[in-house]
């Protein structure tokens, strides 16, 4: 296997995976690198053109001029079959980050009923904005009446059957909302057009790949503009809008002397109560009665960027580490709720004696134990965990592989935080960095997101594009394991833009004191750059709507169904997406072209697919050349820029906070 493996170039391109990766393989220990190698995927549905969506089928859709000549069974076409399958990722990864959303609003509405006593509204501030943008009075009122007007509101964007549209289409700029309108793809409720697409995409209904793709838009845009969304700001309003945080990153974030806990997956309740925990007196006396000295609590995937931003918790890595970092040997227990779990993960525990405890009433995992998470009873759950753990500490082996590595990392701009250190918390503005990019300092943003994927040398792709992409003056967002896969590699300092951004994008890190490489969070928080676009459209200058801005949606590595609910409400929205790999829909050309220049002409946004890294830079940095020049903005040249505009640093941002009164802003 091990030859095979180095032929195929799989493994990790990060050097502290890819040693503890070597090591499994020395101790016969098959991991996603070799599964991959194994299991070659079927190129028919790998290109979009079989189905299997009634059982006459499944049908495929291949031979020479398929597309023209070859239907299935019931006389469906191959731009028809693959525009389905597209959909139905679509809605699948919709619904993932929809009803992640729901719990997050099921539980501020039980705080604000005193039903989760554990849980409390930690931001205020960032209620009474979220209460601004729904019309919810708040001046004046309880905390908790607010928060329950704001809950029953948001609530209503899943189930609403008649009129309107989602509550936070609002927040895009006016020109955005009328292209939605004028191509009927404004989202009405969430569960709705997840529902939709489902039954449009059943045998026998509708068969025009346009009108199809149209929906999938539609429910993108419910995705990002309702889960996504009501997900980021939940979470912030009851554990806190994150704000730069130092904190580690890498496999090297395990103790040998303490209790090692990993918190895995995607929503964050349960592991807030476990960073709560994992410093409560009664935990770590307990700890310490089985011969350990502390506890360390550690995250991996989403979960690890939640509770990263918001506490510093160390993160283990991105999707592809998950197995890697048992096979250290030092994980007592991995706690895994939803979302991008594998249940390989079981079988490597096995080889160690860690416990992997499912804690979600909807995924369980075959031989790991399972305690249900419930917010009424959080800390009392929590405890119960964490005490498995610390009762298999005595049980450790010595087997294991040991990886020191791990990087400092500076991680949590929130969109607020981005504004704020634009302008104070008072004259909080996105000016600066209008500002820089007309003038020619920042060429253009991309956010760098998506997953990691044992199919390529994983996170290669990110570390490949984030450090060109710096080098020519573009300041990246980052989220998800886009975000792993760079504080993994030690690219989330701000020495970073020191050694390698470019002169343009230096001089802005340096002035507001920011890496190059902006770490925003989970997932769930492509929402904030959604945010942010629509702030920078409202500041003036560059485009009045997200299209048409010099900004690039990159997914290099993308797996997940989500990643193609992300990308779709990307293009919907106005922003050319480039995700890396092969296209799932390659099988249809008249699907691609109507991804990439039917999209583009209606809504300024596209998907395209497009396995070589150079290619994905050249054609990231293509976007946003001709998105500068279709602003008239001066052209890009590294080195050469305007000077006339001074960024403010932070003693010019305190002067002007002293000065300034209070006032709720509403974005
Ligand atoms: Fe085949 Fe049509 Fe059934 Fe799909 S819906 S499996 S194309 S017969
Ligand atoms: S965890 S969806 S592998 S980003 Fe959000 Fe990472 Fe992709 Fe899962």
């Amino acid at each position: 296997m091990a030859e095979e493996r180095k032929e195929a170039k799989t493994g990790s391109a990060n050097p502290a995976s890819e040693k503890m990766h070597e090591w499994g393989v020395e101790h016969k220990i098959d991991t996603c690198f070799e599964r991959a190698q194994k299991m070659k995927p079927c190129p028919i549905g790998h290109a979009g053109a079989c189905c299997k969506h009634c059982h006459m089928g499944p049908c495929r859709l291949v031979g020479k001029n398929a597309e023209e000549e070859i239907t299935g069974v019931c006389g469906a076409s191959l731009a028809t079959v693959s525009a389905r399958n597209l959909l139905r990722m679509c809605a699948a990864g919709t619904s993932a980050h929809s009803d992640h959303a729901r719990g997050m609003v099921e539980t501020l509405l039980a705080v604000a009923n005193g039903e989760a006593k554990d849980f409390k509204i930690t931001d205020v501030r960032k209620l009474y904005r979220v209460a601004g943008i729904l019309n919810i009075e708040f001046e004046g009122r309880a905390v908790l009446d607010v928060a329950r007007d704001v809950a029953n509101t948001l609530l209503e964007d899943f189930g609403r059957q008649h009129g309107g549209q989602l509550n936070y289409t609002k927040r895009a700029p006016k020109k955005t909302q009328e292209r939605w309108k004028k191509w009927g793809i404004a989202p009405r409720g969430i569960d709705r057009e997840v529902v939709e697409t489902m039954h449009r995409t059943a045998i026998g209904v509708d068969h025009d790949p346009d009108h199809l793709l149209l929906q999938g838009l539609r429910t993108s845009l419910a995705d990002g503009w309702g889960g996504c969304m009501i997900s980021t700001d939940i979470t912030d309003i009851l554990f806190g809008t994150p704000s730069p945080q130092k904190g580690r990153m890498s496999l090297g974030i395990f103790k040998e002397d303490e209790v090692n806990f990993i918190v895995h997956g995607h929503e964050p309740l349960f592991a807030e109560m476990m960073v709560e925990v994992s410093s409560d007196p009664e935990m770590l006396a307990y700890a310490k009665s089985k011969g350990a000295k502390g506890i360390n609590l550690g995250g991996m995937c989403c979960t690890a960027n939640e509770v990263l931003m918001r506490h510093g918790i160390a993160s283990a890595g991105g999707f592809t580490n998950q197995e890697l970092g048992i096979m250290s040997g030092l994980v007592d227990a991995i706690s895994v709720d939803v979302q991008c779990i594998m249940p390989a993960i079981v079988e490597v525990s096995k080889k160690f004696h860690t416990k992997v405890i499912t804690t979600n009433p909807k995924a369980k995992i075959p031989g790991a134990m399972h305690i249900e998470f419930d917010e009424h009873r959080a800390k009392e759950i929590a405890k119960e965990v964490m005490k498995v753990a610390i009762d298999n500490f005595p049980n450790r082996k010595t087997m294991g592989g040991r990886v020191s590595e791990e990087f400092p990392a500076v991680v949590g701009f929130s969109h607020e935080y981005i504004e704020y250190m634009q302008g104070g918390r008072w004259r909080a503005s996105f000016r600066p960095l209008n500002d820089a990019i007309m003038a020619g300092r920042v060429r253009g943003v991309v956010g760098l997101a998506g997953c990691d994927n044992p199919r390529v040398p994983s996170t290669g792709i990110h570390r490949f594009l984030a450090t060109e992409l710096i080098k020519k003056d573009v300041l990246i967002v980052s989220t998800g394991c886009g975000s792993a896969a760079c504080g993994t590699s030690g690219y989330l300092t701000p020495e970073m833009a020191l050694e390698n951004a470019g002169p343009g994008l230096r001089e802005v890190c340096e002035a507001i004191g920011i890496p190059p490489i902006l770490h925003l969070g989970s997932c769930v928080d492509n929402s904030r750059i959604l945010t942010i676009a629509s702030a920078m459209a409202e500041e003036g200058g560059l485009s009045d709507e997200i299209g048409g801005m010099p900004a690039v949606g990159i997914a290099p590595e993308w797996m997940s169904e989500k990643a193609i609910a992300i990308g779709m409400y990307f293009a919907a929205s106005g922003v050319p997406v480039i995700f890396g790999g092969e296209s799932p829909v390659s099988a249809s050309k008249e699907v691609t072209r109507i991804m990439t220049e039917v999209w583009f002409e209606r809504f300024r946004g596209a998907l395209h697919f497009e396995p070589d890294p150079e290619k994905i830079l050249a054609l990231a940095l293509d976007y946003i050349d001709k998105a500068r020049a279709a602003l008239k903005l001066r052209k890009y040249e590294p080195g050469k820029f305007a000077t006339e505009k001074i960024l403010m640093d932070m003693a010019a941002r305190r002067e002007l906070e002293k000065a300034a009164k209070p006032h709720i802003g509403i974005y």
